[in-house]
């Protein structure tokens, strides 16, 4: 009875290798369609399934190895005399070795122009089948899903060696993982259709080390598609980089990224210099691209965090110019903060920067001057992204772990806010541009969210306090002076006038805010009093 190793690849990287030595371990190879052209065009004999089986491969390719002499040779116990039997009445020989990978769903689907059929056709049936079985039966049969895995294999079965119970087992596990993540990816896929969400859900993909992405995923249009929503919730991201420790230095850490992070990402930035990203680093990173994003069309931006809040945003007609306003805005907090520009940094701004205390200092690029300088401060970290992708995909999702469960919601990426003024006094031109930026920014104030600005930056804010009045105090008195004539954004409505009052004394101009507390007259009332011009954008705009 011959001793088979079936190979039936997608991916046909390095299989032919394998083969040989597979050949050379003693093995007939049984392949399918592809993959036996493949090997033969190598100088590699095999024998095709459907030789093997007596039934062709049908319907498409559809059926191509689901058949009990397969699926028999695969999963019978080997020292059970009864399954032993039922080889030998039907003929079914033992399969040994299952070397299988599979149809690329997940890469299909990302192709924008793949339609629904193409990526059904793409689910792969037979592939999962035989390294399920293979891996259940791993006692007798080796199931191989990972290229990776050839090296080590062919080698030592060509030198006559064992593979152990407890390789066994790891390989086993790796088809699990596989494969449940493939059909992860194919159920995400399918809720997001089901949604009319086309292609946007993306999905995960299998093999060893997980996958990028999320599976399952609703319409990314659409709020509340709770239908939508997978039973299952399944992330798989792959291990990037180890952190020196976490948030504290008594947690350890590391960063995990999608397979294919998009090039702006915080997961994608490639480093120039500087110490290794710690845990808080990348977080505040990610925060300030994602502020910086928000300005994209207002020409040069400067973004400085700490804590993950903004402590200085500024607009200008230069990235110096851009830098100035942020850091004027708190040039206390922005000590040991991270810095993002969405401009090339020039010698001389680098030049300024050396100055100061910074961890980061992220931009498209930086000039060769600017590199220069940074040089003599080798310990500040360096980082570029690309500026032209976008920083989200159609359908991403935001998660948060809470004991024994994760939240998960729709990134916060609105449609544009329709503003409604609410006052006697509508805005000036110069306080509408003032309004417009500091709605940009207040979303990404962590709640109770108060921002102080003018049309060139932030002068003032007020991060995560729990009571409205105290974080437009906060940002008031940040701003000091600055206030007179300036103008404030709330992330979410006030419950009273006190907010109105403290704002107007200070001498704020104009106001906006999401509206919607059955107390909002009181607030209109009070602005009306002190010839504030307020408006409601009908947006709210938490962040924790
Ligand atoms: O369409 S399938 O789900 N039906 C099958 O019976 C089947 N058997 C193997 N796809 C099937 N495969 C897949 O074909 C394997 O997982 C592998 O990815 C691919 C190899 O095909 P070929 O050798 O023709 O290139």
């Amino acid at each position: 009875m011959a001793k088979w190793a079936l190979v039936s690849v997608f991916d046909k990287r390095g299989v032919v290798a394998f083969c040989r030595q597979l050949v050379a371990a003693g093995y007939g190879i049984l392949s399918t369609g592809g993959t036996a052209r493949h090997l033969r065009e190598n100088g590699i004999d095999c024998t095709l399934v459907e030789d093997y089986t007596g039934f062709p491969e049908m319907m498409d390719g559809r059926v191509k190895t689901l058949h009990p002499k397969v699926h028999g040779g695969l999963l019978a116990r080997r020292d059970d005399p009864d399954h032993r039997a039922a080889m030998a009445a039907y003929g079914i020989d033992e399969i040994d070795v299952v070397v299988v990978n599979l149809y690329p769903f997940e890469q299909t689907i990302a192709r924008p122009e793949t339609s629904f059929a193409e990526a059904v056709e793409m689910v792969d049936i037979g592939g999962p089948s035989m390294l399920r079985a293979a891996a259940k039966n791993h006692a007798f049969v080796l199931p191989v899903v990972d290229p990776d895995d050839y090296g080590w294999i062919g080698s030592r079965l060509a030198a006559g060696e064992a593979i152990t119970e407890a390789e066994r087992r790891r390989l086993a596990a790796k088809v699990f993982a596989a494969t449940s993540a493939y059909d992860g990816a194919i159920a995400g896929y399918l809720a997001a259709q089901a949604d009319g969400a086309g292609a946007s859900a993306r999905a995960s993909v299998g093999g060893e080390g997980g996958t990028a992405g999320v599976t399952g995923g609703p319409a990314d249009d659409g709020a509340f598609a709770t239908g939508a929503w997978p039973e299952v919730y399944r992330i798989e991201y792959v291990h990037k980089m180890s952190l020196r420790y976490g948030e504290n230095p008594h947690q350890g850490a590391h960063f995990y990224v999608e397979r294919d992070p998009l090039p702006s990402t915080i997961a994608a930035a490639e480093q120039l210099q500087g110490k290794e990203l710690s845990y808080n680093n990348i977080q505040d990173a990610d925060a300030a691209l994602q502020i910086l994003r928000d300005l994209d069309d207002l020409g040069p931006a400067a973004v400085a965090v700490k804590h993950t809040n903004p402590c200085g945003v500024g607009l200008g007609g230069t990235v110096e110019e851009a830098f100035a306003r942020a850091y004027e805005s708190d040039p206390v907090s922005i000590f040991g903060g991270i810095l993002a520009f969405n401009r090339p940094v020039t010698g001389p701004l680098a030049q300024r920067l050396t100055e100061m205390f910074l961890e980061i200092v992220i931009a498209p690029s930086f000039t060769e001057d600017a590199l220069a300088a940074f040089r003599r401060k080798k310990n500040v970290r360096l980082l570029t992204v690309d500026f032209r992708a976008p920083l989200w995909r159609p359908g991403d999702k935001w998660f948060r772990r809470v004991s024994g469960g994760l939240l998960v919601q729709d990134a916060n990426l609105p449609p544009e806010a329709e503003w409604r003024v609410v006052t006697r006094r509508e805005p000036t031109a110069e306080e509408r541009r003032a309004l417009e930026f500091a709605w940009r920014i207040v979303r990404h104030v962590k709640s109770n969210a108060i921002v102080i600005a003018n049309a060139q930056g932030t002068l003032g804010v007020g991060a995560g306090q729990m009571n409205r009045v105290g974080a437009a105090r906060i940002a008031i008195e940040q701003a000091g002076a600055r206030v007179a004539g300036s103008v404030l954004a709330s992330d979410a409505f006030f419950p009273m006038r006190d907010t109105v009052d403290t704002a107007a004394a200070a001498g704020v101009r104009a106001i906006i805010q999401p509206g919607g507390s059955i107390r909002d007259q009181e607030s209109i009332d009070a602005a009306d009093e002190h010839g504030i011009a307020m408006v409601f954008t009908g947006q709210r705009h938490f962040l924790h």
